[in-house]
């Protein structure tokens, strides 16, 4: 049996909902072995983040040649990162990929806790943003790489192409925190611009939607599939995916992961 593989250089969220574990479920939906990296523990809940422990970027680095030169994955994405160091450690490691990653720049929890401080967020777009095959910044994720008021369809087309000429090759910017349909931006390697459009669901139930999203978009190039056809895939699922959240969690609970594809 052929089995397509994928790594994910994530956090861990003990609830299940984000993170890693969101990453290795939704790799798991697509049919795609997941192997995970983790590169900090947090404590948290569906109601919030309590603390946050950063690994020690041997540590990351150590993870993730052992993993690579065994099992060599055919995508990679990463999610948060924690510090300058381990961004700089992933920068390194990155550097030696023979396969495309997808850099998520996660900068803040959903509930909560940082994590890329200021120091961490210059290395991220001085080393890692370049080696990204494909960059997936939400709204306030484009303004802070770009320093642009990132809030409509227009400023999403201009931050998309600023955060290419910084060096990622494909970036899609997400307008999941828009008013009205969830419209997400490609800017592609090509010069081409793509939208993609889903309904918005009124729900509080959005824990892990970018990671989610993220490594649907992974699993996708894992499988062979061309970028376009694997961001539209997974955007029809993470809206399964918040449409039919089970409700979990006192707080902002997880999506179904069992979503349709
Ligand atoms: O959704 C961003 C995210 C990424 N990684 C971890 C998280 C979260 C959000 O809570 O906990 C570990």
């Amino acid at each position: 049996m052929s089995i397509s593989v994928a790594l994910s250089i994530a956090g861990s969220d003990p609830s299940g909902g984000a993170g890693l574990q969101a990453d290795l479920k939704t790799f798991h939906r697509f049919g795609v072995y997941g192997e995970a990296v983790v590169t900090l523990v947090t404590v948290q809940n569906t109601q919030g983040i309590r603390r946050v422990e950063v690994l020690a970027p041997e540590l990351v680095t150590e993870q993730i040649h052992a993993v690579i030169q065994d099992i060599p994955p055919k995508a990679a994405k990463t999610g948060a990162l924690g510090n300058l160091a381990v961004t700089k450690a992933i920068a390194e490691a990155a550097a030696t990929f023979g396969f495309p990653l997808v850099v998520d720049p996660v900068m803040a929890g959903s509930g909560g806790g940082i994590f890329l401080d200021e120091q961490a967020l210059h290395a991220f777009t001085a080393k890692l943003l370049p080696r990204a095959f494909l960059l997936t910044p939400n709204l306030d994720e484009a303004s802070a790489l770009t320093g642009l008021a990132v809030r409509d369809l227009a400023s999403m087309i201009e931050a998309a192409e600023k955060i290419r000429d910084m060096g990622a090759a494909n970036v899609l910017v997400k307008g999941g925190h828009l008013e009205g349909d969830a419209i997400d931006v490609l800017v592609a390697s090509t010069g081409t611009h793509v939208q993609f459009h889903a309904p918005r669901i009124e729900t509080r139930h959005t824990h892990g939607t970018g990671c989610a999203y993220s490594a649907a978009i992974t699993a996708g190039l894992a499988k062979g599939q061309d970028l376009i056809d694997a961001i539209r895939t997974a955007k029809a699922f993470i809206t399964a995916a918040i449409r039919t959240n089970p409700g979990l969690g006192a707080g902002s609970g997880p999506l179904n992961h069992f979503a349709d594809l």
